[in-house]
C-alpha cells in the first residue's frame, strides 16, 4: 500500500481492493450462468451503469432545482430537471419527484403528504400480491395507518372490482392503493381511480413491476385516472435502483415537502442522473417492443410452465411474471428455490392466494421475464425455461435430470451473454 493518500485516485479496483473486485467479478459470472427469473430484476444499460459510477455521487444538494441549502449546484440542477422532463414526458403526468431513495420512501412519502398518522388507507394484502408498504402490519405503513386489505376473488383469483368498491364504500380510506408486486394480470387503474372518486378518497396506484410495460405501451396507464402514482425505476424501466413519485399538479407541492425535508436527506444526484439516463432510453422507439417482448416472454414462460404440469395462478399472465401454485407438486416454494439454484434457474419462493403456509415457505414460486428478455430471449426460448422448471420440480430426486437440465441451462445462458462489452474489457462489473 503506498504512502500517499491520494494516488488512490488513479488506482483501478481491482488493485485497490481486490477483495471487492473479486466479489464483484464473481456475482457478474453468476448473473452471466443463472437464468436469472426474480420478475422485480433487470439489466440496465452499460449508460445507466455508467451515470451510477460517476462524480455527481460526490455532491450535496438538498432540496429542488433552484432552491438549495448548498452551493456550487448549477450543474446538479440540470440533470435533476432533465430527469423531471424526462419522466413527465414518458408517462404522461403534470409533476414528477425524482428524489426517492428507492420504492419504500416513495409510498412513505405519499402517505405523509396525505394522510395524519392513525388515518385509514387501503391496499392490496401482501399475500395475495401486493407490497410491504401497502399496510403489512410489520411495515411502518400498517403501523403508523389504519388498513383496510382487499385481496383477489377465490375463484378467479383475479380482483374482483365490485368487492373492492363495496370494501371501500363500508371502510372510507383516505388513500386507494392499486398495484402489486405479485399480480400477473392487467391492473384497471381506472376502476381504482372511479371508487376512489366514489369514496372521497385519493387513489395512488404503485406501479413499480410494470412501469416499463406502461412506458412501453403493453399495459394501460394510471394517468389521467390516477392522482398519484409511485414507481421504483429498476424492474421492467431498466433503470438503476431507486423510485419517482408522479402526480396531478396540485399534489406537488405537499409531496416535494414530504420527501424533503419530510424524510429524506441529500439527493443521491448520481441516482438521479441514471434515472435521466433510462427515461431517455425508454422514450426511444425500440424500448416499446423490448416491453412487448417482455410479455411475450412471460406468456411463453407461462405455457412451458403449463406444458410440464404446473398450474399458474389465475391460468396465465397479461404482464411480466407468473405465479406457480406448486401445492400438486412434491415441493414447497422454499425447497423448490432451493433446487433450482442448484440448476442455475434463480427464482423467489412466494405466497399464493389463499396460501394456508407461511411467507418463509409458502406454496408458491414467483418467476418473470425483465432479465431474459434484456439478454435476448425470445418465445421460444422461454417457453424450454418453462418446461426446464417444471422437469426439475417433478423430478427433484433424480440426479442425471438434474445434471441434463442444469446442462440445458448452459447452453442457453451461453447463447446469451450478458455485459458481453464488459466482459471484453474487463470492467469490474
Ligand atoms: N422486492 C420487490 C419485489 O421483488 O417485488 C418489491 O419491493
Amino acid at each position: 500500500m503506498t504512502s500517499n493518500f491520494n494516488s488512490r485516485f488513479s488506482i483501478p479496483l481491482q488493485q485497490s481492493d481486490n477483495a471487492v473486485y473479486a466479489c464483484i467479478q464473481k456475482e457478474f459470472e453468476r448473473q452471466q450462468e443463472v437464468l436469472e427469473l426474480i420478475p422485480s430484476e433487470s439489466l440496465p444499460s452499460k449508460a445507466v451503469l455508467e451515470a451510477l459510477g460517476s462524480v455527481l455521487n460526490n455532491k450535496y444538494s438538498e432540496g429542488y432545482p433552484g432552491k438549495r441549502y448548498y452551493g456550487g449546484n448549477h450543474v446538479i440542477d440540470q440533470v435533476e430537471s432533465i430527469a423531471i422532463e424526462r419522466c413527465k414526458q414518458l408517462f404522461g403526468c403534470e409533476y414528477a419527484n425524482v428524489q426517492p431513495y428507492s420504492g419504500s420512501p416513495a409510498n412513505a412519502a405519499v402517505y405523509l403528504s396525505v394522510l395524519n398518522y392513525g388515518d385509514k388507507f387501503m391496499g392490496m394484502n401482501l399475500a395475495h400480491g401486493g407490497h410491504l408498504t401497502h399496510g403489512h402490519k410489520l411495515n411502518f405503513s400498517g403501523k403508523s395507518y389504519s388498513i383496510v386489505s382487499y385481496g383477489v376473488d377465490k375463484e378467479t383469483e383475479r380482483l374482483d372490482y365490485d368487492a373492492i368498491k363495496r370494501l371501500a364504500l363500508q371502510e372510507k380510506p383516505k388513500i386507494i392503493v392499486s398495484g402489486s408486486s405479485a399480480y400477473p394480470r392487467e391492473i384497471d387503474f381506472k376502476a381504482f381511480a372511479e371508487i376512489a372518486q366514489e369514496v372521497g378518497a385519493v387513489s395512488m396506484s404503485d406501479i413499480s413491476h410494470i412501469a416499463g410495460l406502461i412506458a412501453g405501451n403493453v399495459h394501460p396507464s394510471p394517468f389521467p385516472f390516477t392522482d398519484i402514482v409511485t414507481s421504483t425505476t429498476h424492474k421492467t424501466l431498466c433503470g438503476p435502483r431507486g423510485a419517482v413519485i408522479m402526480a396531478r399538479a396540485q399534489f406537488g407541492e405537499a409531496i416535494d415537502k414530504a420527501v424533503f425535508p419530510g424524510i429524506q436527506g441529500g439527493p443521491h444526484n448520481h441516482q438521479i442522473a441514471a434515472k435521466a439516463v433510462a427515461f431517455g432510453e425508454a422514450l426511444r422507439p425500440e424500448f416499446k417492443a423490448f416491453a412487448g417482448q417482455i410479455v411475450k416472454n412471460a406468456k411463453a414462460l407461462g405455457t412451458g410452465l403449463m406444458e410440464g404440469g404446473l398450474r399458474l395462478v389465475s391460468g396465465g399472465t397479461d404482464n411480466h411474471l407468473c405465479l406457480v401454485d406448486l401445492t400438486q407438486t412434491p415441493l414447497t416454494g422454499k425447497e423448490a428455490e432451493a433446487l433450482l439454484d442448484t440448476v442455475n434457474i434463480t427464482v423467489n419462493k412466494n405466497m399464493i392466494p389463499f396460501d394456508p403456509r407461511k411467507p418463509l415457505d409458502p406454496s408458491g414460486i414467483r418467476v418473470g421475464t425483465p432479465t431474459l428478455t434484456g439478454r435476448g430471449f425470445n418465445e421460444e426460448a422461454c417457453r424450454e425455461v418453462g418446461q426446464l422448471i417444471a422437469k426439475a420440480v417433478f423430478n427433484s430426486q433424480d440426479a442425471s435430470l438434474l445434471d441434463r437440465v442444469r446442462a440445458e441451462v448452459k447452453t442457453l445462458t451461453q447463447a446469451h451473454p450478458i455485459y458481453p462489452m464488459l466482459k471484453e474489457e474487463n470492467a469490474p462489473i
